[in-house]
């Protein structure tokens, strides 16, 4: 595997064909805005005390795992094409057909403990799983439905307390993805038109009762996770489909009132208390708002036996690092077999980047975003515009910047080609050194420029973090 940085090679084509991704990703649109082009939001000192552990954690696990691990991407033998995680909506399976696939969920090698020590070997501060996907299948023990892990498979345990219980015991923060519209098992509620008809009329008129689902499953399975499973560091909601204010309101309410401290991502369908991007989408520009990319490590969330497009550690090192810069959050996700093993390929990438972080992880945690921004790249001059009908952004993928008063920590993803020039600013630079070894680095200056060069061949080929303190807690340019 490549441990080079990758952000400026070509990719290697897809394993899977992901035009079919459409569905999931016009569902999110609404939500794809990058984080920049949306006002800033009026100060709120509760959220802002709630968001503190999620600004300084940066890096998250996120788990897709449910009863599409079982077809992993194959329903009767031929190939069906799309995210693992929507099968049952892209091969039209009715329930009749998938619920079965229950029986047969019995991952004997399931080891919460395993999963959460690797969350913290791979240097990630938070785990969010989903509790139920959009097939409907809850993978924890619920009153409420009895279409759950503990009640309807062979296994009968229950994932999430086993889960909880693990983070628990290793100081690990636990949050939980729950799909609150769309619930392909019910009639009432939102995506299953094979087996229930359309959501929506044409003139948007709702065609199913869809606050019957809301208040008789989804409301109440909510209120569950917050009841059942100790602290919950996060609800993660998503697809907001026929999400009024009026019923996204009921779910903050839940939430709000069961775990006060428990955020809201930006999926609810009102307002949450930190902002999404698109999946896999990371904004051009920073933005002091709280946000998180979510992100796949090859191009499924849940499993796939025919996916093994991952990415390599070095690109993982380099959006994390430029997610940071840009005041946000990475939340990568791996899809467990349905024996419960997280592959192996996955786990190698997650820890050779935590190994990475160990050495250098004072530049993510905790750190603060570029005070430049001429390093991410430049709009196009030419008019052009990017597949969101946006305009097109040009990256540039060299170095990025992240900073803590009176330090600013340059990572370098390739090797310099000239001197580094360090970019304009008033401040007085004192020092420079090498933050996995802290070799110094020696600084020019003439003509009011400073300049620094790094050994060849560098350090850490991967990413190498050179710490500049200055006179100074912010930068002055
Ligand atoms: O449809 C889902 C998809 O399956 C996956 O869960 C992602 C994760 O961000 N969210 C939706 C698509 O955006």
């Amino acid at each position: 595997m490549n441990r080079h940085n990758g952000a400026t090679s070509g990719r290697r084509p897809k394993a899977i064909d992901v035009a079919p991704l459409a569905i999931a990703i016009l569902s999110v649109l609404a939500l794809a805005l990058t984080v920049q082009t949306l006002p800033q939001r009026p100060a709120d000192p509760a959220r802002a005390k709630r968001l503190e552990w999620f600004r300084d954690a940066k890096y998250g696990l996120f788990i897709h795992w449910g009863l599409y691990a079982i077809p992993a991407g194959e329903w009767k033998g031929k190939r069906s094409l799309g995210l693992g995680e929507w099968i049952m909506n892209r091969s039209k399976i009715p329930v009749a057909e998938y619920e079965p696939l229950a029986k047969q969920f019995n991952p004997v090698k399931f080891n919460a403990d395993q999963w959460v020590q690797l969350a913290q070997d791979a240097g990630m501060k938070y785990i969010v799983i989903t509790s139920k996907h959009h097939d409907g299948f809850a993978m924890f023990k619920s009153a409420v439905s009895p279409y759950n892990v503990a009640d309807a498979t062979p296994f009968r345990r229950d994932v999430l307390k086993e889960l909880a219980d693990a983070c628990a015991r290793h100081g690990m923060r636990l949050g939980f993805y729950y799909s609150q519209s769309q619930d392909w098992h019910e009639k009432n509620g939102a995506g299953n038109t094979w087996d229930f008809g359309p959501d929506q009329g044409p003139d948007n008129k709702e065609l199913k009762n869809y606050d019957a689902y809301l208040r008789s499953k989804a409301e109440p399975q909510v209120k569950e996770l917050l009841t059942g499973y100790g602290p919950v560091a996060l609800i993660w909601f998503d697809t907001p489909r026929m999400m009024t204010p009026e019923r996204g309101q009921r779910f903050a309410d839940i939430v709000r009132t069961s775990q006060p401290n428990t955020l809201i991502d930006g999926r609810l369908g009102t307002e949450g208390d930190y902002r999404s991007t698109g999946d896999n989408v990371i904004p051009p520009e920073a933005s002091t708002e709280a946000w998180e990319t979510p992100a796949t490590i090859n191009d499924t969330w849940g499993f796939r036996k025919d996916d093994t497009n991952w990415k390599s550690p070095g690109q993982i090192t380099f959006k994390l690092v430029d997610i940071v810069s840009k005041g946000g959050n990475y939340l990568l996700n791996v899809g467990p077999t349905a024996e419960g093993v997280i592959p192996p390929a996955s786990q190698d990438i997650l820890r050779t980047v935590g190994r990475w972080l160990k050495a250098n992880g004072e530049a993510v945690y905790g750190a603060g975003t570029s005070p430049f921004g001429e390093e991410y790249g430049e709009y196009t001059a030419r008019g052009a515009k990017d597949v969101r009908g946006q305009k097109l952004f040009l990256p540039q993928t060299e170095w990025r910047v992240t900073s803590k008063p009176g330090k600013l920590y340059f990572t370098f993803f390739a090797e310099l080609r000239a001197p580094f020039e360090i970019p304009a600013m008033k401040n007085r630079i004192t020092r420079a050194y090498r933050l996995a070894d802290h070799a110094p680095v020696d600084l020019k200056t003439e003509n009011g420029k400073t300049t620094f060069s790094l050994e060849r061949p560098m350090l850490d080929p991967m990413a190498t973090v050179v710490v500049v303190e200055f006179e100074g807690q912010k930068i002055e340019r």
